[in-house]
């Protein structure tokens, strides 16, 4: 990239720039009882350096008519953003100083920003750390999704039930965004398609829309760490299109005037809730496909800019990468305009489009695949539904019938389209026939993918099922969040390990080494007490710093087996009841995990969390060995708080359950020791730090299945186990809701007589024995020392700059911006 060396910004430099904004944008001459102001300053002070770069990066994509991958993902989960930049262009110790003169903390100019929650949970963190990871290794890449007004919901308990309120995240406006009106984008919607015969004798199909929407783009820089780069991310929000009928509000229809605004905004009004549910919504559909209308217009038109009505480098210049199947529409919305408005024959298009697509899958759970209704396709997209029969027709007729010659059953178990009384769109058939190859997140869940999922489509495609395992970035993930551990790490690796994470290995000589250990465990300690203010604010809870903090935060799901850890939790309850010296570590646990709205057990499952917290938490005679914190309102932000103080991560899902995870690899990364199943990227972590420095428990993969073919009985397991027994009969009856039977007993019935189909009953005995092992572990403060350092030390391979140069290397073939 072109630039003269610059000299970095010095903390009165960067003071000036912030009192500048102070005094002409905000107008807060006087601000030092408004901390709202000092961070606005802060940000649009930030924002000069970023805009700069910006520029420069656009300049050098130009230059260099560089490959770019388009990421086109549903949700971003960025959390907050300052820290993140100033630390990514190394101007945290500048701002600090700056503010500092200021009067105030950084830290507390932080806590005035907002998460830009846009997503659910790993999928949309995920995506949000692929970009961090793109722009440090400078790659020419733009992230494509939604501007939801709301994103996701605010957890509040009430009397330990969730609440949910409409997240407000740009109520007062967002500095990290810009509007581009110039490259506003028109998405037709609804409507008829007409056959038009051609003096050739060919057919031409006009589609005459029912409605048109604008999408109006909203650009966020996304600031690379130690690098060039700032590439950005494009998020659409809907408009109508015409604003305001005036005709209808001079007569007076005021309403009829704001109803067609209305109902357009609505589209990007908010993010579905659900996470590995499928939300049958038609509002969800004509989101997901105006998302990918605006941003195949959007490819296009850069692409455009290069190479004006030259098709022949799109496929060498743009990848397309589908971040699970929320996009897939995508796909059709490409062949239909290279057919429809630039006259590509089929067999051109067909063939640009299998170029161009590639498509990550980040579950196996039957419930999260999406099917869409093909009567709701066709009201919707008549034309693309058109589109999507004759590619089914030709894959059929083309790739089945070679492949498995008059096989009936064959036609009908891979055809996109599913028969039944409601026909169905299966949209993980169209990603799979279409794109030039198909990933899952971790080693074992990619192997799944291709023996249990797709089985035949890795017959028919040999080498295009392939596993690119999940990453996290440092720079968040440890460098911003653990300071203090970040800075004892800076005086044993002599390299920037936040680049090369890698290099975090050396600090595996130091795992014996007892100054080492105590300042490693020192750290730790004084993170658990930061965090023991927090739950105290937030909750209430008094907690001990030197208790074991054991963390399991990520969405509530059955799979994912909260309700696992809260069985043991009442294990242990029932054993110091039983006899209050039973010699165990005092442990604090901590939850934090978001419910969807209307799932009904997961939100029984915090419930009777909560409730057994109160009684636990206040009970004197077990002398303060047990304690039980939910964290309200869990997202990036408070995970930022949790993760460097905790010492034990529960990673605790059925074996095949977890496509990944990635939780698990930030927890380890900041020196929690696992307890975990053979599931998603916990079988890769315990590969790494090896099986010394992990708790593996619980079923496999394969014996899962067994007990499936051989049938199985939750009901043996409650018989067998006189502890489980009984704090399932606590659960039954009113142990703790006195007078209130049955209370907590959803999940008794979902174990017993709902069949426990994830298998708790199943794994309770070893996870129970496995804490038992952990427990003992952290009573010999060495051992435990070693494995928290070599935890960290051996987290090299879970960057997400690792995941991304797989992704480069095996699908995008990019190179990096010179
Ligand atoms: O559940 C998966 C996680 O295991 C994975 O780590 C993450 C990122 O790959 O994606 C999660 N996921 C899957 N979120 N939504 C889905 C299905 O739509």
């Amino acid at each position: 990239m072109a630039t003269a060396t610059k000299k970095p910004l010095t903390a009165a430099q960067f003071k000036t720039k912030v009192l500048h904004h102070l005094n002409f944008t905000s107008s807060e001459v006087d601000f030092q009882d408004n901390p709202t102001a000092v961070l606005r300053a802060v940000c649009l002070a930030v924002n000069e350096v970023v805009y700069e770069k910006l520029k420069e990066t656009n300049a050098a994509h130009t230059d260099q008519k560089s490959r770019s991958v388009n990421y086109l993902s549903l949700e971003y989960l960025m959390g907050r953003m300052l820290s993140n930049n100033l630390h990514n262009l190394n101007l945290f110790e500048v701002a600090n100083k700056a503010v500092a003169d200021l009067g105030f903390e950084l830290e507390d100019i932080f806590e005035e920003g907002h998460d830009l929650a846009l997503g659910n949970g790993g999928l949309g963190r995920l995506a949000a750390c692929f970009l961090d990871s793109l722009a440090t290794l400078d790659y020419n890449a733009v992230g494509y999704g939604i501007h939801y007004e709301h994103g996701l919901f605010e957890q509040q308990f009430h009397q330990g039930r969730q609440i949910e309120t409409p997240d407000e995240w740009r109520e007062y406006g967002n500095p990290w965004e810009v509007c581009r009106p110039e490259a506003v984008q028109e998405i037709p919607l609804f409507g008829s398609v007409e056959t038009q015969a051609q003096v050739d004798g060919s057919v031409k199909k006009i589609w005459h829309p029912g409605q048109i929407i604008k999408g109006v783009p909203w650009d966020v820089p996304i600031v690379g760490y130690n690098s060039k780069t700032v590439n950005v991310l494009r998020l659409w929000e809907s408009r109508a299109c015409s604003h305001f009928d005036w005709d209808q509000f001079n007569a007076g229809s005021y309403q009829d005037a704001h109803s067609a605004q209305n109902q357009a905004e609505t589209i990007s009004k908010v993010l579905y809730p659900n996470d590995e549910t499928e939300a049958g919504k038609e509002l969800r559909f004509i989101q997901q496909y105006f998302f990918c209308a605006c941003s195949i217009k959007d490819i296009i038109k850069r692409y455009q800019k290069q190479y004006a009505d030259d098709w022949s480098e799109f496929a060498n210049q743009v990848v397309i990468q589908l971040n699970d199947t929320h996009p897939t529409i995508a796909i059709l919305e490409l062949m239909r305009t290279l057919m429809d408005d630039y006259d590509f024959s089929w067999d051109n298009a067909w063939a640009m489009c299998r170029k161009v697509f590639a498509y990550t899958n980040h579950t196996l759970l039957p419930e999260a695949l999406e099917k869409w209704a093909v009567s709701m396709f066709e009201r919707v997209l008549p034309r693309h539904l058109e589109i999507l029969y004759t590619i089914n027709e030709q894959f059929l007729n083309n790739d089945v019938a070679r492949m498995w010659p008059g096989d009936v059953q064959m036609r009908a178990q891979l055809s996109i389209i599913e028969e039944g009384q409601q026909k169905m769109v299966r949209m993980a058939h169209l990603c799979v026939v279409t794109s030039f190859k198909v990933n899952g997140v971790a080693q074992i869940h990619s192997d799944l993918v291709q023996s249990d999922l797709f089985p035949e489509f890795n017959a028919l495609y040999p080498g295009k099922l392939t596993n690119v395992t999940n990453g996290v970035t440092p720079r968040r993930w440890l460098k911003a969040c653990n300071p203090k551990l970040s800075k004892l790490l800076d005086t044993v690796v002599k390299t920037d390990w936040a680049k090369d994470l890698s290099s975090l290995d050396a600090v595996s000589e130091y795992a014996d080494d007892a100054k080492f250990q105590k300042k490693f465990m020192d750290i730790k300690h004084e993170n658990k007490v930061k965090l023991a203010g927090e739950i105290k604010s937030l909750t209430g809870v008094d907690v001990s710093a030197d208790a074991i903090f054991d963390v399991q935060i990520k969405r509530l799901h059955e799979y994912k087996r909260q309700h696992l850890n809260f069985l043991h939790i009442l294990g242990l309850y029932h054993r110091l009841l039983e006899n209050p010296d039973y010699d165990m570590q005092p442990r604090v646990f901590i939850f934090g995990a978001k419910a969807a709205p209307g799932y009904y057990l997961a939100k029984e499952i915090i419930y009777a969390i909560n409730k057994v917290a109160e009684r636990i938490n206040n009970d004197d005679r077990i002398q303060g060995k047990l304690k039980i914190v939910f964290m309200p309102n869990y997202r990036v932000t408070l995970a930022e708080k949790i993760i460097p103080a905790a010492d034990v991560s529960e990673q605790i899902s059925t074996a095949g359950k977890e496509a990944s995870g990635t939780g698990n690899m930030k927890l380890a990364l900041n020196g929690a020791v696992t307890i975990g199943t053979l599931d998603g990227a916990n079988v890769e972590i315990a590969e790494e730090v090896g099986d010394d420095n992990i708790f593996i428990f619980g079923n496999t993969v394969d014996q899962i299945k067994v007990m499936q073919v051989e049938g199985y009985n939750p009901w043996d397991f409650y018989h067998a186990d006189q502890e489980l027994k009984a704090v399932i009969d606590w659960l039954r009856g009113d142990f703790f809701t006195p007078g209130k039977p049955g209370e907590l007993s959803a999940i008794a019935h979902s174990l017993l007589e709902g069949g426990d189909p994830y298998r708790v009953l199943a794994d309770y005995a070893d996870y129970a024995k496995a804490q038992q092992a952990l427990d003992e572990a952290y009573k010999d403060s060495k051992r435990w020392a070693r494995m928290a350092i070599l935890n960290t030390a051996k987290m090299g391979k879970f960057t997400s700059d690792r995941s991304i140069q797989d992704y480069v290397n095996n699908i995008w073939k990019l190179t990096p911006i010179k």
